[in-house]
């Protein structure tokens, strides 16, 4: 007999209903789910969740290491065996070397991050790092410098104008795709800020199509046409902006002509645009958690943008850019624990601002050069959840760096290659094996609960550190009892109860709900230095001598501060030369997500080949005809792909997808090629060359 039972899709972020055919335990099939919110339907992702849960290469249980480090030969073993064999581990760790020596580290996955944390800091290490070393911090760390606090959201069911900066919604947030569409059906503007052509930006009225890197530049030539033509908001900023005066006198230089030059994008269109964002009011910015801070500008490139919403007075009112335009439930966030700041993590001394901020995370893209050089002292152990050396630029070094750590421990739900090196592998559950709280964000709390049984023995995150934690004799009042009493604590500001949301997968609202709310700022002042919203950054000031940054958002071309641990001894010009493509390297596409889509057969087949997309004019110039096979190359390495003529992309800038175990685009990228505020790597602009096989 089947039964359908509903959940909500966790195999990317956008959380689309779905319903499970359930025969003997076993998903069969999966369908949209009735209710929800924005998209309905299901992605390719979704429809093939059968081949992401019931995958060959899943973990079904803990294995340790019995070949050589590399060899990829593990044996089984029970769970009592490895929780004893890591509390020893680590333990001998912390005593030999200090609770600095081990790294805890998280993946792409959110939900276990605060219980993780809390494990870190009993254990006394403060190197709690995660993925968003190289995802959304760097967006953050911009917006705490120059707005102090969270990053403030569009409004978007009252903003007359949204403007859209890098984000291709019809790709990587579907939902959001929707939304966009009702906010044009109501009057409203769309302006898109992208180098590709995308479906996005045909659904917009403007699109504006820099060069990827560029982004600091364009946002100053708008906030130059916003001043000279006096559409700025005077009493705004006289009340709520310091360094405003800097910022007018540094942002005057980029006439509309001069935007054009080092943008590519139509100087017409760039007065257009800035009217339009500073006219038809009010108006909103959805920002994206990674493309403009994958490039070694990113953080000042952002900071740039912000200031428009700082010079308009956008921000904190209806329609405009909003801490709390939408009903959040209130839960309470374990996410809000501070990490230690004792001893002194990893990325302090390269990356000071991130922690003056500060951040709840250490910055760790550099982890291979720590482990390999035991500066600023040696790291010993690393407890994974998801780690993927494939994210990280250059990842044949942080895979060899793995190698050499006394002890390496990963959770995942697939047997992965970062697993390789690791001592200890352990199996987690995916989505559909356990329950998990979830903030909709419209006012409801719903509990997604298991629709199946564990595939083998996986177990929970934070049921393994719940577990880990109290072999090793350490505690926490969160995580000491059960994954269900760790929940009900979730719960609590509610006034709701686990029990009361089973059997309700839609949700309940909490009579607590927080309603929007506008204008903070009239009643506590901007939690910067000044306490003012700062253009000209009080933190970034401090570190202008010992680390070379500037207070206003100023913008440094890319192609002129090509760091010269890059360039291996060339001359620029000679090197620009030599590598005069753009490579923009992992632009989402709608049915990989990630590494951990590749492995599923529905979605590997609808690209077997690995695809370089380039602009027909740039194939042209190279003999080069849709379906070749060509190789991309770079100064440190080079891959085989598929070329695909699209005339979506930007002329001058090939684009490759991320995470590909048959030919992976980050090798060709160097680790020291960071943007030196936030440590992000330039993975939107590096230099490369493509090639067509003889
Ligand atoms: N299908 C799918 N969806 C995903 C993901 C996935 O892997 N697959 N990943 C999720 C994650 S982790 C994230 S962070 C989000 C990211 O989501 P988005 O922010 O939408 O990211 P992208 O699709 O990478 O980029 C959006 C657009 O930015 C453009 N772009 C590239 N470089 C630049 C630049 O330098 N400047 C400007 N202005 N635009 C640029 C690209 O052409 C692209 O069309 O997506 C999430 N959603
Ligand atoms: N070139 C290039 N590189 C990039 C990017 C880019 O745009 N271009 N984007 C960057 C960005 S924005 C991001 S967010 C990162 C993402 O990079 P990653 O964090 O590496 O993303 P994933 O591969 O999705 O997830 C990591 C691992 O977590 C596992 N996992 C999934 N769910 C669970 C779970 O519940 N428990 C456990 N224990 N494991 C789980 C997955 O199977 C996978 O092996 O990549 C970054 N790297
Ligand atoms: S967009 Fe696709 S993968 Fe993401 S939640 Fe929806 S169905 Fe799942
Ligand atoms: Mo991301």
């Amino acid at each position: 007999m089947q039964e359908i039972k509903r959940t909500i899709c966790d195999i990317c972020a956008s959380r689309c209903p779905m319903d499970c055919y359930i025969e003997d335990g076993r998903i069969v099939s999966v369908e949209p789910g009735q209710k929800g919110s924005g998209a309905s339907g299901l992605c390719s992702k979704g429809a093939a969740a059968l081949q992401y849960v019931y995958n060959k290469e899943r973990l079904r249980y803990p294995m340790v290491r019995t070949g050589e480090k590399g060899s990829g030969r593990f044996e089984r073993i029970t769970w009592d065996e490895a929780y004893d064999l890591m509390a020893e581990k680590l333990l001998r760790i912390r005593e030999n070397h200090g609770p600095e020596s081990v790294v805890f580290y998280a993946g792409y996955p959110k939900w276990y991050r605060p219980a993780l944390l809390r494990f870190a800091n009993a254990f006394g290490s403060p190197n709690f790092c995660t993925e968003s070393s190289t995802c959304f911090q760097a967006f953050a760390l911009s917006w705490a410098l120059t707005f102090g606090g969270r990053p403030a959201m569009p409004d978007l069911k009252n903003c007359r104008t949204l403007m859209l900066w890098s984000r291709n919604l019809f790709h990587s947030d579907v939902g959001a795709g929707v939304m966009l569409r009702k906010l044009r059906e109501r009057g409203g503007k769309v302006i898109d800020v992208d180098p590709a052509n995308t479906v996005t930006a045909y659904e917009s009225d403007i699109h504006l199509d820099p060069l990827p890197g560029t982004d600091g530049a364009l946002a100053l030539g708008m906030a130059n046409v916003i001043l000279s033509e006096g559409l700025w908001d005077r009493e705004f900023v006289e009340k709520y902006v310091s360094g405003f005066g800097e910022f007018r006198a540094y942002a005057a230089s980029f006439t509309p002509e001069r935007v054009e030059q080092i943008t590519g994008v139509k100087k017409e269109l760039v007065v257009e645009a800035a009217r339009i964002y500073a006219l038809n009011k009010p108006s909103a910015i959805m920002f994206s958690a990674s493309p403009v801070v994958h490039n070694i500008n990113g953080l000042q490139n952002y900071r740039a943008v912000e200031a428009l919403i700082a010079i308009t007075g956008n921000y904190d009112v209806p329609g405009g850019n909003c801490l709390r335009a939408r009903a959040s439930a209130p839960l309470n966030e374990f996410g809000r624990v501070l990490r230690l700041t004792e001893p002194e993590a990893i990325g302090q001394r390269e990356f000071p601002a991130w922690f003056d901020c500060p951040c709840q995370e250490a910055q760790c893209t550099r982890l291979a050069q720590y482990i390999q050089s035991e500066e600023p002292y040696p790291i010993k152990g690393l407890f994974a959840m998801g780690m993927n050396h494939r994210m990280w630029p250059k990842p044949s070094h942080l895979e060899r760096a793995l190698g050499k750590l006394d002890f390496y421990v990963d959770s995942d739900l697939f047997i992965t290659d970062s697993m390789k090196t690791a001592d200890l592998i352990l199996p987690a559950q995916s989505f559909f094996e356990h329950d998990e709280i979830i903030d909709p964000m419209d006012g409801r709390v719903i509990l997604r609960e298991a629709v199946i049984p564990p595939e083998g023995e996986a177990e929970n995150d934070i049921v393994m550190i719940q577990r880990l934690m109290q072999r090793m004799g350490l505690s926490d009042p969160v995580l000491s009892g059960s994954y269900e009493d760790y929940m009900n604590q979730i719960l609590l500001p509610s006034g709701l109860q686990v029990s009361d949301l089973r059997g309700h997968p839609e949700g309940l609202y909490s009579e607590e709900t927080g309603s929007p709310e506008y204008r903070s700022f009239e009643k506590t002042p901007f939690n910067t230095p000044s306490g003012k919203i700062e253009l000209a950054s009080e933190v970034l000031k401090r570190y202008e001598k010992s680390h070379g940054y500037h207070a206003l958002p100023v913008y440094q071309d890319f192609r002129e501060h090509i760091p010269e641990a890059c360039l291996l001894g060339k001359e620029r010009e000679a090197f620009l030369a030599e590598y005069p493509l753009i490579l923009n390297a992992g632009s989402r596409r709608p049915q990989f997500f990630h590494s951990r889509t590749y492995r599923m057969a529905w979605l590997r087949n609808l690209e077997e080949a690995a695809l370089l997309e380039m602009h027909p004019s740039d194939a042209e110039a190279r003999e080069i005809h849709d379906g070749d096979p060509v190789q991309v190359v770079s100064s440190c390495g080079s891959i085989s792909a598929v070329a695909e003529l699209n005339p979506s992309c930007h002329p001058g800038v090939v684009r490759f997808y991320h995470g590909n175990p048959q030919a992976d685009v980050n090798e060709l990228i160097p680790e020291e090629y960071l943007d030196p505020v936030s440590g992000f790597p330039g993975f939107k602009s590096w230099f490369c060359e493509v090639k067509r096989y003889a």
